[in-house]
């Protein structure tokens, strides 16, 4: 079982991408659970206030570093059986080390996955220090919060859950594994708007079948992706 939690300004964008699809399923198959905290929850702020003017000035607003230590203390706090191992704090930030599926695997083999979800300008470097294991970012642009990214972990790495999706699934992200990208995929009609359906999908040989599907899938990883081959991401 994988406790995924979240610390975030806005809990309420979470609910939709928790109840539906395969997160949903993961949930009632109790091979995940999904906790998400509100940060405001956690500050000793009258006001509730969780971020603060940048030491050094400059525009913009700096997440504190008290209510975020705070809640990742709290939720360890609540998951004492968890073994510390396998218990990683994550921080969202284009900073971070890209996001690739390897990275995803690993953290489909914790028990215990927090992410801190920073806004504003960004977070006090002390959370960084102090408070998480993993620095990630899930590619280099500027969204204007961790939520987006969190939710991009939360999807890739409940897929990767044993029993989540079949085993049909499971060898479809395999070819994302051996460094390919996918072969092209046909379903019904056998011509649309002019356009057939390659003739060895629909000849039953199964070897050739798989042939052209290998051969599909280098030529077009060669044309689109050549950093792929031979990389290990
Ligand atoms: N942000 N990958 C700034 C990102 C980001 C990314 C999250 C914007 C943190 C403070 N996070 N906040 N790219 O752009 O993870």
């Amino acid at each position: 079982m994988l406790k995924i939690d979240i610390i975030t300004i806005f809990p309420q964008l979470f609910t939709n991408i928790t109840d539906f699809g395969v997160i949903k399923e993961g949930k009632a198959k109790k091979l995940c659970e999904v906790n998400v905290y509100n940060l405001r929850d956690f500050t000793i702020d009258k006001h509730k206030k969780v971020d603060d003017r940048p030491y050094g000035g400059g525009t913009g607003m700096v997440m504190a570093v008290q209510p975020i230590d705070d809640a990742v203390n709290f939720i360890k706090s609540k998951n004492k059986t968890v073994n510390k191992e396998f218990q990683k704090v994550i921080l969202l930030s284009p900073q971070g080390e890209t996001l690739k599926q390897k990275k995803l695997k690993f953290l489909s083999t914790m028990e215990n996955i927090i992410i801190i979800c920073g806004r504003y300008e960004g977070v006090d470097e002390r959370v960084r220090l102090l408070v998480s294991d993993l620095e990630i970012s899930i590619g280099d642009y500027i969204l204007t919060g961790g939520e987006i990214p969190a939710m991009v972990i939360i999807d890739g790495v409940i897929r990767l859950l044993e029993g989540v999706v079949g085993k049909e699934q499971s060898i479809i992200h395999e070819s994302f594994e051996n460094n390919l990208l996918d072969f092209p995929q046909y379903t019904r009609p056998e011509i649309y708007k002019g356009i057939r359906v390659p003739e060895v999908l629909i000849s039953g040989n199964h070897k050739e079948i798989e042939k052209w599907r290998k051969e599909k899938s280098l030529e077009s990883t060669r044309e689109k992706r050549p950093d792929l081959i031979d990389k290990n991401y």
